[in-house]
Order: structure tokens, then C-alpha cells, then sequence
């Protein structure tokens, strides 16, 4: 039987990228964001390739959008078996600049999108005795780097929680869970930066070093879906090659 998974953060960058590389997988897939318009261009695109999707306008730090969009999609395909919580955003600035607004909607969509997607999606795994949830931390879910300073304590949360989660559901309920780390990532991540100096750090970051493509992290994640049941690839930390911190 084909596999159902959400996906959020799915109209641009590694959530789009990803859902294309599960279809392609015969999964079929619940495409997640605000912007619909991206979703209904992307669903386009899946299924004119021979895949199944689902465009889904969901706002992830609205927890009743959030259970909204998993009902949509379990009663259009008939289940959800994998979760991909990978909605976030990084506008990076120093702490003394005291951008609070970003650091709340860092904590809104990075922490609290994770929280609502895993408590609206759960029941359902739990349900079946099996799935998988992935989710999306980062290199600044493992170390801190300035400029990131809310950014890090948000991906570290993740990456705490992703832990946790694999410890309570992987052995009772058969429910596999990985946490992605990626390192620097091609995508609209960087357009959202508001502090000028970070900006042109990160301009000047793209022209030193290779960044991976979006495509890579949806290989890797297939690559986790896809190992026998007894294996958990609990954690991917994957970096860019030409990456030296
Ligand atoms: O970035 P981007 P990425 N509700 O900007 C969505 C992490 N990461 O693919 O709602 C629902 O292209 C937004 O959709 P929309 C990063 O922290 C990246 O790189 O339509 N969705 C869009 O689809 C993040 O967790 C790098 O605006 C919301 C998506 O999020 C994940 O990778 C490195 C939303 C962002 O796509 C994907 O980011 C790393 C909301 N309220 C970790 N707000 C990297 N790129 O280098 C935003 O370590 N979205």
C-alpha cells in the first residue's frame, strides 16, 4: 500500500524538494504552508510527474489549522504514515539588537509548529503501530554561533524534543523518529534576514563555499524512510563538503 506523509514548510526549500522525492517514491503527499498559491504550483508539478498530492494552507503555530490539515489529508488518502516537521524560519540578528518580534516568530513556527504538527499527526501513528516523524534541527541544534542566538536555542529544542520523542514512541509504538541536521542549505532561508550586516555575511558566505542543495536533504531523508524497520537513523547530520565550521 502507497505511504501518506505531510509535509510541512512544503512550498519552498527542503520541504518542497522533499515532498517531490517522496512522490517519486510512490508516496503520496500532504503538501503544508501559508502559501497555497506554492502548494497548488507544487502539487501541479508532482502529479503531472505521476504522483499524488494534496495542497494544504496551514499556518504550523495554529493548532487547530494543524489538526484541520491532518484530518483533510487522512480522509483524502486514508491515513498519514510520516510526518515531516520541517517548517521554520532564521532571521539572524545579535541578541542586543533586541529584534523580539523575530525571536517570537522563531519560537512560534521553529518550537511551537513542531509541537502542534506531532500533537495533531500522533494519534493517528499511534493508531496504526507504525510511521515515521521527521523533523527538521540544524548544525545550530548541535553547536551556537553569534547572530544565532535564538535561532540555536530553538534547534536545540527541537533537537531535545526529536530525542525525547524517539525514546517514548520508537520502542512502544513502533513509531521511527529522525532528526535532520543540516548544515548550509540553498533555499528562500536567508531571504528573511532584516539585520544589513548578516545579510551580506551570508551573500558573501554563498560566494566561499558550496552550499547543499534542498534536493540532497529529500535524498537523505528517503534513504532513513526507506531502511528495514528495525533500523532508527536517529539523527543525520549533514554537511556541506566545503563547510569549515
Ligand atoms: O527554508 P525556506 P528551508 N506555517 O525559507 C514555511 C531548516 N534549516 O527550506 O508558510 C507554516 O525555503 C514556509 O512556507 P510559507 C530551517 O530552519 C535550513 O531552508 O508558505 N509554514 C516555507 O515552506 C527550517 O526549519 C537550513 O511561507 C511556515 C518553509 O517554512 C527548514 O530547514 C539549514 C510557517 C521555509 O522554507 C526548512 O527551511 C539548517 C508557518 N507559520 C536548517 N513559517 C538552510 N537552508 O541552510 C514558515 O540547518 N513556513
Amino acid at each position: 500500500k502507497d505511504k501518506v506523509a505531510l509535509v510541512t514548510g512544503a512550498s519552498s526549500g527542503i520541504g518542497a524538494a522533499t515532498a517531490k522525492k517522496l512522490a517519486a517514491a510512490g508516496v503520496k503527499v500532504g503538501l503544508a504552508a501559508r502559501r497555497l498559491d506554492r502548494l497548488h504550483g507544487l502539487a501541479a508539478e508532482i502529479r503531472h510527474a505521476g504522483g499524488e498530492a494534496l495542497a494544504i494552507e496551514m499556518d504550523v503555530t495554529d493548532l487547530a489549522a494543524v489538526e484541520r490539515g491532518v484530518r483533510e489529508l487522512a480522509a483524502r488518502y486514508g491515513t498519514i504514515d510520516i510526518v515531516f516537521a520541517n517548517a521554520g524560519l532564521m532571521p539572524i540578528s545579535d541578541i542586543a539588537s533586541l529584534k523580539v518580534d523575530e525571536w517570537h516568530r522563531m519560537v512560534d513556527v521553529n518550537i511551537k509548529g513542531l509541537f502542534n504538527t506531532v500533537a495533531a499527526a500522533l494519534p493517528i501513528l499511534k493508531e496504526n503501530k507504525s510511521g515515521h516523524i521527521v523533523t527538521t534541527s540544524s548544525i545550530a541544534g548541535r553547536k551556537t554561533f553569534p547572530g544565532l542566538g535564538v535561532y540555536c536555542a530553538t534547534k536545540h529544542a527541537v533537537a531535545a524534543f526529536t530525542d525525547i520523542l524517539r525514546m517514548e514512541v520508537a520502542p512502544k509504538h513502533d513509531i521511527r523518529v529522525t532528526c535532520v541536521q543540516p548544515g548550509a542549505v540553498e533555499s528562500e532561508l536567508f531571504e528573511h534576514i532584516t539585520d544589513d550586516g548578516y545579510r551580506s555575511q551570508m551573500e558573501s558566505l554563498k560566494k566561499q563555499m558550496t552550499f547543499l542543495k534542498a534536493e540532497d536533504i529529500g535524498d537523505s531523508i528517503v534513504y532513513a524512510l526507506q531502511a528495514p524497520g528495525r533500523v532508527d537513523l536517529a539523527e543525520m547530520f549533514i554537511m556541506p563538503t566545503s563547510q569549515p565550521w
